[in-house]
């Protein structure tokens, strides 16, 4: 673990209650200067950058820190490295600190509970060798049509998971709020849940992807929404991603 401790759910909801928006965008683009584009556009609307940086086909290290990150910071808004780890520990924590040096410019990072708790050591001794802190984000549930999360997964992964520092929440599925009410039951008030799986058009999704409404799964009991397609495939994505900030904040 890092000497500065962790990133805490209280804090990350601080910080996503200053940006008065629950969106965290999905960038889910193949080039830097793409994504660079999306966040200056979508910024004013969104509390987090969500990246699959290992999608960046022109990654350079100082350009990421440059275009990227630079401005997020500046813009107070939390960086989110969906990067599903799912190894060993130790593996988690090279991977971390490897290519993309993960660990030296995000806030908060995805992992499985699959293969045992200690992939959260792994991820944080990363951020402690960089002189960081962080926190990881357990998948409990996904968006995709027939993934293996079942019910009992989802229970056995928040019971253990849900009293870890570490840990500031957990992914849900936000195509279905009964399956997210359900998800907030098992986790209390205090950890996060953030939904992807979030349009205003279901008839977008491709590829097994299931799309519910922003307002239901804030309503459902998520903390924010995760929005790729719906915003930075539409026409404006700064608009688009205002229309999705105020559906989100009709319950705030
Ligand atoms: P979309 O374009 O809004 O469908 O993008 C959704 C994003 O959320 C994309 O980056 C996925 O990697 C991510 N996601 C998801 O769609 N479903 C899941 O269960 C998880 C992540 Br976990």
């Amino acid at each position: 673990m890092s000497s500065l401790g962790f990133l805490s759910a209280d804090e990350i909801r601080s910080y996503m209650a200053s940006r008065k928006t629950r969106v965290v965008l999905a960038a889910d683009h193949k080039t830097t200067s793409e994504i660079s584009h999306a966040l200056s556009q979508a910024g004013p609307s969104i509390c987090m950058l969500k990246t699959h940086v290992d999608g960046v086909v022109d990654f350079e290290y100082s350009r990421w820190m440059d275009e990227i990150v630079r401005p997020a910071r500046e813009m107070g808004i939390l960086i989110f490295e969906d990067r599903k780890f799912a190894d060993i520990g130790h593996v988690s924590k090279t991977q971390m600190l490897g290519h993309q040096r993960i660990a030296t410019w995000a806030d908060i990072v995805t992992a499985h509970r699959i293969s045992g708790p200690d992939i959260i050591d792994g991820i944080h001794a990363a951020w402690g060798e960089v002189g960081r802190k962080g926190s990881v984000l357990i998948l409990a549930q996904m968006s995709s049509s027939e993934n293996l999360l079942d019910a009992r997964y989802t229970e056995k992964t928040v019971a253990s998971c849900k009293g870890m520092p570490g840990v500031c929440g957990f992914i849900g599925n936000g195509s279905n709020p009964p399956s997210i009410s359900s998800l907030r039951r098992s986790v209390g008030p205090e950890k996060l849940i953030l939904t992807p799986g979030i349009n205003f058009d279901p008839s977008q999704s491709v590829m097994g992807q299931r799309y519910g409404h922003p307002t239901e799964a804030i309503r459902s009991g998520a903390d924010a929404v995760i929005v790729g397609s719906g915003i930075i495939r539409s026409d404006s994505v700064s608009k688009a991603a205002a229309q999705y900030a105020n559906a989100t904040m009709d319950e705030m």
